[in-house]
């Protein structure tokens, strides 16, 4: 079931001024960054609420690593904005099959790796009315904590 908006994933040129007009604009602070080499992003994840189920809902801001990247090939056609939408859920596998069993195109036969250790997986924007969409499991609590 899923039972949040886990993020909304925006699209920038530079992360840093990206994460410095969100801290001087609205007051939110990075909660975590890091580099996913997979899916070719810099990320900030901004903390902006905990959610009833809980998780928390996030705004991911992106930057490529390099060109041909989803995000990177994705700014050079539209320039900087919301580029997916993410839903929480407790069990990304089951929720995404049952999807598929829809006709919605999932994008990966298995759960890849996420910001802070989750699983994620994407369904096609062109069977979304126009909208990436992400579905997450966060790791378990503690996974992260070092
Ligand atoms: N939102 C809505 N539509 C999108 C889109 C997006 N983010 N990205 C692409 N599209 C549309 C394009 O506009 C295009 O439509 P038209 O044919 O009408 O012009 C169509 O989808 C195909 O787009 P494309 O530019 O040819 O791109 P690809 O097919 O190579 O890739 C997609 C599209 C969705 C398969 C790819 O972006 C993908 O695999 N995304 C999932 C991974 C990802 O986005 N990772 C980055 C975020 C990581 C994270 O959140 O952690
Ligand atoms: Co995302």
């Amino acid at each position: 079931m899923l039972t949040r908006i886990d993020h909304i994933g925006i699209a920038c040129f530079d992360l840093d001024r990206t994460v410095e007009f969100y801290r001087a604009t609205y007051g939110f602070e990075v909660f975590h960054t890091e580099v996913n080499e997979e899916q070719g992003v810099r990320e900030a994840m901004l903390k902006i609420n905990e959610t009833s189920d809980g998780g928390a809902s996030y705004l991911q801001l992106l930057e490529p690593t390099r060109e041909d990247s989803a995000v990177g090939k994705w700014l050079a056609k539209n320039g900087e904005g919301v580029h997916h939408i993410a839903f929480g859920t407790a069990d990304v596998t089951a929720d995404s099959e049952a999807i598929r069993d829809k006709g919605v195109r999932v994008l990966y036969d298995q759960p890849r790796t996420g910001s802070m250790g989750s699983q994620i997986t994407f369904l096609h924007p062109k069977d979304c009315h126009g909208v990436l969409t992400e579905l997450v499991t966060s790791a378990p609590t503690g996974a992260n904590d070092h």
